[in-house]
């Protein structure tokens, strides 16, 4: 059945090849609308990454379960669509976020059923080969389905399970009658028969937020993660690090992994070589027409491995595959900029990784990537560090009004330090920037003219110092040509 929705996913790659808005390096569908990534799992030999995938069209609606795996985490194989929507089978318009536990070498996906908005059991399916291609939802269906008190009539989805000691812990993300959001605590020793045990943790993060989606739940450098999504409107991806004592979560510390809106819904995952890695949606920056014109829409962030900081703060950075992309390469040293005479720098493109060291102190830089040489077009990443700040600003971005800019900033958490490093990953519309390989800020931009991929450095005023500038070329992992021309 899912190989008939999903006929020749290497032919759909080629069709959609020429896009030049289209990822060249990021794991993205054959073709149509994915959201957030499911069951981040590694078997086998291989990682494996479900997703929120309509196989109707490039817009959100009737979501399945599409599948890929991975041997590096950079190069995806597709795999036929894994879990489909099924009448009466309590995930009738949909199936929706979850994840994926080994229960003795089965490997078993545990995701939200969508009937409609109110009703949302979780679902239990076994995967029945080592590929993870042939899956059977257990006839133990529902596996629950009634929400606990005090939780508003469609806020409870998205199970997130673990091994804790002897027993199977689950939380799911709530929205409750008090204003709070909740990760909602389950306990089960079979996987089947759950539990309620209060909440691990609730709190309004801020008025505008009204419950949290995809709640992760996990053990790092010591300390207890809880990561959430702010539901309504993307409002973004933010964390409480603390202590957990086996039933309750007490946070110490808490933030933005990333405000705005532009990566949502991440999925993290341990894996055995002892990494925690996190992988995102991200969202298209344009309108539903524009989305429709293209026929696909949403992109894999690049996975990030996740640590704290000395102040107990979540970080991330691009994991190290990515480095097996780089291409054609330049460095430059001492790069002196003036007010008025950006640089333009000798290579340019749609797929690139610049790498900025700057000192302290320095008049704010600003690096544009998508650059028209007319300048009617151009991203701009500007590392202000008199200010303490750095922006991603895609106000212009683009030429078409189908596209939405937006300036995006993270503060230096201490102004103070001696140098600042920029790594920026531009993929065609995504552009990945990370501060000091810690904090990120993730932005879509779709340049209109066919020349606006040129790299440049300047400054407003006064002048500054580059210490050094290292910028690559990055390989694609997808077809680069329609099938005539392959
Ligand atoms: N996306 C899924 C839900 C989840 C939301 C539906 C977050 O399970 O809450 O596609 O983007």
């Amino acid at each position: 059945m899912s190989s008939e929705i999903f006929p020749k996913p290497l032919i759909l790659r080629h069709e959609l090849a020429g896009d030049a808005h289209r990822p060249c390096y990021h794991f993205l569908p054959p073709h149509y609308w994915m959201n957030d990534p499911n069951g981040i799992f590694y078997w086998q030999g291989r990682y494996h990454v479900f997703y929120q995938f309509n196989p109707y069209g490039p817009l959100w609606g009737f979501i399945h379960w599409g599948h890929a795996s991975s041997p590096d985490l950079i190069h995806w194989k597709d795999h036929p669509i894994a879990l489909i929507p099924e009448e009466g089978a309590g995930d009738d318009l949909g199936c929706f976020s979850g994840c994926l536990v080994d229960d003795d070498g089965v490997p078993n996906a545990i995701y939200t059923g969508f009937v409609n908005f109110f009703d949302t059991p979780v679902l239990l399916a076994q995967a029945q080969d080592p590929q993870l291609e042939v899956w059977e939802k257990s006839p133990h269906n529902p596996i629950l389905a009634v929400k606990p008190e005090g939780v508003n009539d469609t806020d409870f989805r998205d199970p997130y399970v673990w091994r804790q000691g002897e027993r199977w812990q689950m939380v799911i993300g709530a929205g409750m009658a008090d204003g709070d959001s909740a990760a909602l605590l389950y306990e089960s020793a079979d996987l089947l028969a759950w539990r309620y045990a209060g909440p691990l943790f609730k709190h309004q993060t801020r008025e505008s937020v009204t419950m949290w989606e995809c709640p992760n739940f996990f053990p790092l450098d010591g300390k207890f993660v809880l990561l959430v999504s702010l539901f309504p409107n993307t409002q973004g991806v933010y964390y409480y690090v603390g202590n957990y004592d086996g039933r309750r979560f007490t946070p110490e510390t808490e933030g933005f992994l990333e405000e705005g809106g532009v990566l949502y819904a991440p999925q993290v995952r341990r894996f055995e070589d002892g990494r925690t890695l996190l992988f995102g949606w991200v969202r298209e920056g344009r309108s539903d027409e524009a989305m429709e014109e293209a026929g696909w829409a949403g992109v894999l962030s690049m996975p990030r491995e996740l640590a704290l900081d000395d102040r107990g703060h979540l970080i991330s950075r691009p994991v190290e595959e990515y480095r097996q992309l780089r291409q054609t390469h330049f460095t430059l040293r001492d790069l002196e900029l003036r007010a008025g005479r950006p640089v333009s720098l000798p290579i340019s493109g749609r797929q690139v990784e610049l790498e900025l060291m700057m000192a302290r102190g320095t008049a704010a830089v600003s690096l544009e990537v998508l650059a028209a040489p007319d300048g009617s077009e151009a991203t701009r990443i500007i590392c202000d560090l008199r200010q303490g700040v750095i922006r991603l600003d895609t106000t212009q971005s683009s030429l078409s009004e189908e596209a939405a800019g937006s300036v995006q900033t993270v503060e230096l958490p201490d102004p103070n330090r001696e140098r600042v490093t920029l790594r920026v990953l531009v993929d065609a519309s995504v552009i990945e920037v990370w501060v000091d390989d810690a904090l990120s800020i993730t932005g879509r931009a779709y340049p209109t003219l066919a020349d606006s991929e040129d790299l440049y450095l300047a400054v407003d005023k006064d002048e500054a110092q580059v210490r050094i500038l290292s910028v690559w070329k990055l390989d694609g992992i997808w077809p680069t040509g329609s099938l005539a021309s392959a």
